[in-house]
């Protein structure tokens, strides 16, 4: 994202409507303040203290808040914090809330379930109920990012609003309660909420520790003589992988209507790990086989045809590593998202091989720079992500 984006973001007028973003700093949050701020809207987000600088996702779109008629503003807060949500939700009367924080890692949600169960579940219950106890229940409307891990054990595909629910982590039983809990306040008072059931979602935004990005950030390294090999667990899983800037636009055609409803995001197709693998080493010109099963499986180098990369065939650049099996995993997830396509016109323009290209590049042009400091001398962090 650029600075002329910021520019011509923050320009724009007429002047619509309110929006709080919960989340903003994460990938989805910084996609949905860029298309607000491009549709007109006054965008505040809530962040969270921490103790290095958190906004990098979204610095792009700061306003120093000593200007007048700023448009985009952050808040600190925590969706642990009633008290703190309900005095933000007060201060901006937003027309639209959209519930994007959350512990969003289902492997790491087995390391914390009592917290991931305190944020994306009950987190959920503190928006709509200060919503509620507010009396904004006529003004606000309010999306919340449910997830396709709902589905867990896979029992139907392609999955679509009917589908029986089955999850199978501590951070899809959170979302469970958040997505009925959604739904019980629609109907008990009558307020504009919205589930949007969204499918796996990336872009170059994506967090480090998701697969598709610690693949493009590995393969990017590899390429460039950076790292010899890396680690993956499931090799098998198969994931319906969109770009998070088709489905922001989907979150907002939600809150456009005139009735509440849930909707599935997806694209439709699904892919296994392991094939995302061969798609992103094929961006840099590198060809690899997979040999072996199970966790002594291992993919090698046939041939790199990319002459700024000196990669040897046979060269050994992917193993298999239990630690990031997950006690129980996902298998498949295909979303039908018919329902979205008929009712509000949403279709994805994204492919997957554009996004995995995109997010190639990304990650090429980053480690290219790193590697031009650590040459002049700089320390750079090793750290690849887990
Ligand atoms: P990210 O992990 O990139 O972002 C999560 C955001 O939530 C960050 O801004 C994070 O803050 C914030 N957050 C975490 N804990 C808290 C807390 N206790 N209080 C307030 N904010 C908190 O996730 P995505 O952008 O990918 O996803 C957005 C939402 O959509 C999440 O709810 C996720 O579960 C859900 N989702 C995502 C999908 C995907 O494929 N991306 C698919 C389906 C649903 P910080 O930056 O400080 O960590
Ligand atoms: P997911 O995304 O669990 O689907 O949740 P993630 O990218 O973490 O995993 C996808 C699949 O890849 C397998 N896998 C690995 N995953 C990670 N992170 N690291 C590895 O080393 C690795 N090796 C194999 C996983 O086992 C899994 O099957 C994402 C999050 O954004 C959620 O917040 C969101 O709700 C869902 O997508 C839809």
């Amino acid at each position: 994202m650029q600075n002329t984006l910021k520019k011509r973001a923050i320009n724009k007028e007429p002047r619509q409507k309110t929006a709080l973003i919960t989340g903003i700093t994460g990938q989805d949050g910084a996609y949905l303040a860029e298309f607000l701020l491009e549709k007109g809207y006054v965008v505040h987000g809530i962040k969270r203290r921490s103790s290095l600088f958190n906004t990098e996702r979204v610095d792009h779109l700061y306003q120093d808040p000593h200007e007048k008629d700023i448009r985009f503003k952050l808040h600190y807060g925590d969706l642990s914090d009633s008290m703190n949500l309900t005095r933000i939700i007060q201060e901006v009367q937003p027309d639209e809330i959209y519930n994007l924080g959350a512990m969003s890692h289902v492997k790491v949600s087995f390391d914390t379930p009592e917290y991931t169960a305190n944020v994306d579940g009950l987190g959920t219950l503190r928006i709509l109920e200060a919503v509620r106890l507010l009396g904004l229940t006529k003004k606000t409307k309010i999306y919340q990012a449910s997830t396709s891990e709902l589905y867990g054990l896979v029992q139907q595909v392609p999955q679509n609003e009917n589908t029986p629910f089955y999850p199978r982590s501590p951070y899809g039983v959170a979302k469970l309660y958040a997505y009925w809990i959604t739904i019980n306040y629609r109907e008990a008072y009558k307020m504009f909420a919205c589930n949007g059931i969204l499918f796996n979602h990336e872009s170059p935004l994506r967090g480090e520790t998701f697969v598709t990005r610690k693949i493009t950030r590995a393969v990017a390294r590899i390429a460039l003589g950076m790292q010899e090999n890396f680690f993956l667990g499931n090799l098998n899983a198969e994931r319906d992988w969109g770009h998070a800037k088709d489905y922001v636009e989907a979150m907002w055609l939600m809150l456009q209507q005139d009735q509440p409803d849930d909707y599935v995001i997806a694209t439709g197709k699904t892919t296994s790990v392991r094939e995302l693998v061969r798609m992103a080493f094929a961006c840099v010109g590198i060809t690899v086989e997979f040999l072996g099963a199970g966790i002594e499986e291992v993919a090698k180098v046939i041939k790199c045809e990319n002459p700024d990369y000196q990669i040897a065939s046979g060269a050994t650049v992917l193993q298999v590593d239990p630690k990031y099996h997950r006690p129980t995993e996902v298998d498949q997830l295909i979303g039908d998202a018919s329902k979205c396509k008929e009712k509000l016109g949403w279709t994805p323009k994204y492919d997957l091989k554009d996004l995995v290209q995109e997010m190639m590049e990304a990650d090429v042009n980053l480690f290219r720079k790193e590697k031009y400091l650590r040459e002049g001398g700089h320390k750079t962090l090793d750290y690849n992500g887990e």
